[in-house]
């Protein structure tokens, strides 16, 4: 796996085809990058968590402006969830915990989740 082709090297061959040096040389043909899987990061409306409250999570944990930040806590206050943003796998995971933690902190039943797009 990762390489296109392995394939022995026939430079070092004796006359008669055998291998007496047993050496491989594998070389790979294509580049081959694989796009890591991204996740988007929402937020969950409740009852309880302050809109200001909210605002402050997007701002400090998703890096949006305050306008931003108002936007996206009203779409999720009027629709039930929003999206925050959309990260790889170990962001996605740190930004979920980093809301939970805060919203616990601040005592607040604010829930934030992640889900593969
Ligand atoms: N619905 C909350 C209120 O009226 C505000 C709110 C918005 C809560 C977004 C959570 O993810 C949320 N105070």
């Amino acid at each position: 796996m990762g390489f296109e082709r392995p394939a022995t090297a026939s430079g070092s061959r004796a006359p008669g085809g055998d291998d007496r040096s047993n050496t491989a040389i594998i070389t790979r043909t294509k580049p081959r990058t694989k796009r890591p899987s991204l996740y988007r990061v929402l937020l969950l409306n409740d009852d309880y968590t302050p809109m200001e409250f909210v605002v402050l999570v997007v701002e400090r944990f998703f890096n949006k402006s305050h306008e931003d930040a108002y936007h996206i806590m009203m779409h999720v206050h009027q629709n039930g969830v929003g999206e925050c943003g959309v990260f790889t796998y170990e962001v996605a995971e740190t930004k979920v915990t980093q809301v939970m933690d805060f919203a616990r902190k601040h005592q607040h039943p604010l829930q934030c989740v992640m889900e593969k797009k």
